[in-house]
């Protein structure tokens, strides 16, 4: 009860920076390695591969697109999370981000943690027939 009370007392922001740190120092450990998933953009369709996907931990989307056309990953699956997205040699941190636009023969990588599970579809705003979905469950690590 003590402790409850303690922790209430910290500020929401104050006890975030201190996850963060936790998990900087864990991914640096490599204890944990990141939880990876491809999507690959060819002849306008989503091709995903994924593993069973853990929640609360470190993951990393690679997309590539290898048609000759501009496309987009657009989703909602970020709403409210942190993201770290490296696109054309840059790199930004965001929150909340609805995707990103890949020009042709791109690649571009998210990486963010998710705590929530479900189907997060996905989908391409300049072509609205592409569509892909990821599916994310809560399975314990072991
Ligand atoms: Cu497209």
């Amino acid at each position: 009860m003590g402790v409850k009370r303690r922790s209430a007392v910290l500020s929401g922001r104050r006890v975030w920076l201190a996850a963060c740190f936790v998990l900087a120092f864990c991914s640096q450990g490599g204890a944990q390695a990141e939880q990876r998933i491809e999507v690959t953009i060819k002849d306008f369709t989503f091709v995903t591969k994924q593993a069973p996907l853990r929640l609360g931990v470190a993951t990393v989307i690679v997309i590539t697109n290898q048609d000759q056309e501009r496309h987009d990953f657009g989703t909602t699956m970020f709403d409210g999370i942190p993201t770290r997205v490296e696109s054309g040699g840059i790199v930004s941190y965001g929150r909340s981000i609805g995707g990103l636009f890949l020009d042709a023969k791109k690649e571009a990588v998210i990486r963010f943690t998710m705590e929530r599970p479900g189907r997060h579809e996905f989908r391409c705003s300049i072509h609205p027939n592409m569509k892909g979905e990821l599916l994310l469950v809560n399975v314990e690590a072991v």
